[in-house]
């Protein structure tokens, strides 16, 4: 794009030829095409996550297996659990952040740009980073939430534990970014008229998520360093034989940890308050009470990470307390359930591939949320605790919840964002296959937990009595998987081959503004920046006889030129430097010792490559990135 300027007089609303150069995508600081960049590598991710399981799943088809070593397999559920959590599901609901939120507010990018690029690049060296440590050292192996002092240097010693560090502290960086980049961009360019309580759902849980993310991530990357400390320069903080305390890791990490499971869901709750209106032809039921539980669910999230601690011996006054805060949290998504299901009841449903995903994940998500309240008992927690009942739950408000949640918006937004749908039977298929992988896989995991089989073992005992459930959650594996490479072909042939029905600009009849601009959306988004009337303007001008927001309405006489944000390398160089400083630390960790030798070969390398950050900032502020 060598003019900064687009011309729309030409171009409006109709399909135009897209720059597709390998340069366009890598200086691209258009939030659409981020947008696409988060949507395949977190499908990418998932393929690979979903694969680590299925080695988990085969190595416990049957009692006493050694299809993998003890050790391979600590790997896989490892590197399984961080792939699926920080490199699929958020940056899936990353691309639903970066394609939707602008076009829901009417704005035409983000606040920021550049820095919405230079988000999704370090995103993707953290992602690879994460992996690199399978050509250097072993993947890590310390388990998702790494527990101290399991992953010091003492009992794990090498390199893997500071790649899951290193690379943990790069996608944290690359989420704040991305966090105070959308909240500026929702509170201050929402278009003329639209209020705070006429933005749509999706915008406000985003909103809710982005609060989330920069208030809980500085909790875990302060951990992580520390930690980083403990393994490279000798400190502490986490070894008790020298005064440090393993449970201050634990009350970091799920200071985070907590809060990050409803930045995993309310994405995908945002997703489906806006696909079941739609399906239903009636507005959300109750749409504040969706608002204010989505807002009370950030709040009282901060106040219950100990659950994850009831095994700890914190007392009785702390389990109370926690206990308390985590029944409490029941409220607001009961109220969400009832407002979901109250939507449907009495509503024409058309059940389209995207409506059932929909329908699907309040059911999971509801079987899921039912043993949360369990869990949150701390008498019974003690018996479930690190069980498989565990990992039926997470399981079912991840998968069941999160993910199925996000599918639904993969179908209902496709069209959307690539002009084409989605192919629909693949989606009937891809459902089928998906609704009995996800029930045969992980129901079973309650009995097994209730049973008594404990989570992280590599091999259990014949004649314990797990035999049949373990094979047909193996069995319910992969169906989860074909179920999933169904989608995924649909999507690439549909992306990359042209495969699929052209969508037109509304193909669902839906009310929101970014059904009121073409499929896929012009580069400026809107010619002209409509005013809004309602938390529903496009249903209200297309049925009720509300003020016109449609482009081919209001922008007749819009200006033949509107202003955008040039393309930049600076976000791609930032990226590089700074994901190339973090990684320079592993030279002196993995010792627990502060390594002199080490450290004066590390120190230049980070030096210079400090240099190269200030250098992409300089330029990147001398740059004209002005809109032209
Ligand atoms: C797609 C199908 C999936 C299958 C078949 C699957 C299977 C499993 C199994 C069997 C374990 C237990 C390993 C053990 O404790 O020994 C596990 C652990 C885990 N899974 Fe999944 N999973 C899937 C998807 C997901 C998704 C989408 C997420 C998150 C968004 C997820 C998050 C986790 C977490 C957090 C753990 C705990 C790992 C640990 O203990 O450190 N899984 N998974
Ligand atoms: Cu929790």
């Amino acid at each position: 794009m060598s003019t900064a300027a687009t011309n729309v007089a030409h171009h409006a609303d109709v399909e135009h030829e897209e720059d597709n150069s390998l340069t366009s995508w890598l200086t691209t600081v258009d939030h659409k095409r981020i947008g696409k960049l988060y949507m395949f590598s977190a499908l990418f991710f998932f393929a690979l996550g979903g694969l680590e399981a299925l080695l988990i799943r085969l190595q416990l088809m049957w009692p006493e297996n050694h299809f993998i070593s003890a050790q391979t397999y600590n790997e896989m559920f490892t590197m399984h659990a961080t792939t699926m959590i920080f490199l699929s599901i958020m940056p899936l609901s990353a691309a639903f952040f970066n394609f939707l939120i602008p076009l829901q507010i009417g704005a035409r990018d983000v606040a920021f740009p550049r820095l919405n690029a230079l988000s999704y690049w370090l995103f993707l060296f953290g992602a690879l980073f994460l992996n690199f440590s399978f050509f250097f050292s072993g993947l890590p192996d310390g388990g998702w939430f790494g527990y101290a002092n399991m992953t010091l240097a003492k009992y794990s010693p090498g390199h893997s534990i500071d790649f899951w560090i290193l690379g943990l502290a790069i996608l944290g960086n690359s989420s704040m970014m991305a966090g105070f980049n959308f909240i500026t961009t929702i509170l201050n360019l929402r278009t003329p008229g639209m209020t705070m309580f006429r933005m749509p759902i999706f915008t406000w849980m985003s909103l809710v998520v982005q609060f989330l993310i920069v208030m809980s991530f500085p909790m875990i990357t302060v951990g992580l360093l520390l930690m980083l400390f403990d393994r490279s320069f000798g400190t502490n903080f986490y070894f008790p034989p020298n005064g440090g305390d393993p449970l201050l890791w634990q009350h970091l990490f799920w200071l985070f940890g907590h809060p990050e499971v409803y930045i995993l869901i309310l994405p995908a709750m945002g997703i489906v308050s806006e696909i079941l209106p739609v399906a239903a032809r009636k507005p959300l039921f109750g749409a504040p009470f969706v608002i204010f539980s989505g807002i009370m669910i950030g709040f009282v999230g901060f106040g219950v990470w100990s659950h994850h601690m009831f095994t700890t011996g914190l007392g009785p006054v702390a389990d109370a307390a926690f206990s308390t805060t985590t029944m409490l949290i029941a409220v607001p998504t009961a109220v969400k359930i009832f407002n979901w299901i109250a939507t449907l009841w009495g509503g024409k449903i058309r059940f389209t591939v995207p409506a059932v995903f929909a329908i699907t994940f309040v059911f999971l998500f509801t079987i899921g949320g039912l043993s949360g309240v369990m869990h949150a008992s701390p008498p019974v927690d003690l018996q479930q605790q690190d069980s498989y009942f565990i990992v039926a739950h997470f399981h079912y408000v991840l998968v069941g919840g999160a993910f199925t949640g996000l599918m639904s918006g993969v179908y209902f937004y496709w069209p959307k964002m690539f002009g084409r749908y989605l192919d629909e039977r693949a989606g009937w298929i891809s459902w089928v296959l998906l609704f009995i992988g996800i029930n045969l896989t992980f129901f079973p995991m309650h009995f097994l937990g209730a049973m008594g089989m404990p989570r992280r073992t590599w091999q259990y005992p014949v004649g314990a009595g797990y035999d049949m459930w373990n094979m047909v959650a193996t069995v319910g594996s992969w169906f989860i998987a074909v179920g999933f490479l169904v989608t995924l072909a649909s999507a690439v042939a549909n992306a990359f081959f042209g495969k699929g029905k052209k969508a037109p600009a509304d193909p669902w009849d839906a009310a929101t503004l970014e059904w009121s601009i073409a499929s896929p959306p012009p580069h400026y988004n809107f010619k002209k920046l409509p005013t809004v009337a309602s938390d529903r303007p496009y249903w209200d001008e297309k049925h009720e006889g509300g003020p016109a927001v449609s482009q081919e309405v209001i922008a007749v006489d819009a200006p033949s030129h509107v202003e955008m944000p040039p393309p930049s390398w600076w976000p791609l160089g930032q990226a590089l430097f700074q994901g190339g400083f973090f990684a320079a630390f592993l030279i002196g960790g993995g010792t627990g010792q502060f390594d002199a030798d080490r450290f004066m070969i590390q120190l230049p390398i980070q030096l210079l490559l400090a240099a190269g950050m200030l250098y992409c900032m300089f330029g990147w502020i001398r740059e004209d990135a002005r809109p032209r």
